[in-house]
């Protein structure tokens, strides 16, 4: 929650706006980017908004991490052959734009994609 309200994340998993969810657990959602760069491109995004960045998010949860990690896995196992690239932009200037840690999954025909 930020004096703007909660991130746009934080209201996908209230449902307040629509997403299409590929998966989730008790404290994590994979939803399809808005915005695809690549033939999956996949979020998964831990459903409290504590963590603006993955280095918040592996200073403070560790475990939590760990099963994002795992779910990105899951995800690319089930559609590209288990084999992915993780990407977690951390910074404005590194090309954030939502402030609730995400790591886009990024699989199958890459395309031109090399950022996101
Ligand atoms: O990535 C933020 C990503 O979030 C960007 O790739 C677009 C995506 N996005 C933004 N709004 C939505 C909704 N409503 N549904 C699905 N995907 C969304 P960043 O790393 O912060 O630049």
């Amino acid at each position: 929650m930020t004096e703007s309200g909660p991130s746009i994340f934080s209201r996908i998993v209230a449902r307040e706006i629509p997403a299409t969810i590929v998966a989730e657990t008790d404290d994590l959602i994979a939803i399809e980017d808005i915005n695809p760069q690549a033939d999956v491109h996949v979020l998964v995004i831990p459903k409290t908004e504590t963590y603006a960045n993955v280095s918040e998010l592996a200073a403070g949860d560790p475990a939590l991490l760990s099963r994002l990690v795992a779910l990105a896995q899951s995800i690319a196992d089930d559609r590209a052959g288990g084999q992915y690239r993780l990407i977690f932009n951390s910074g404005a200037s590194a090309g954030q734009t939502v402030f609730h840690v995400h790591a886009h999954v990024l699989a199958g025909d890459l395309g031109e994609a090399t950022l996101v």
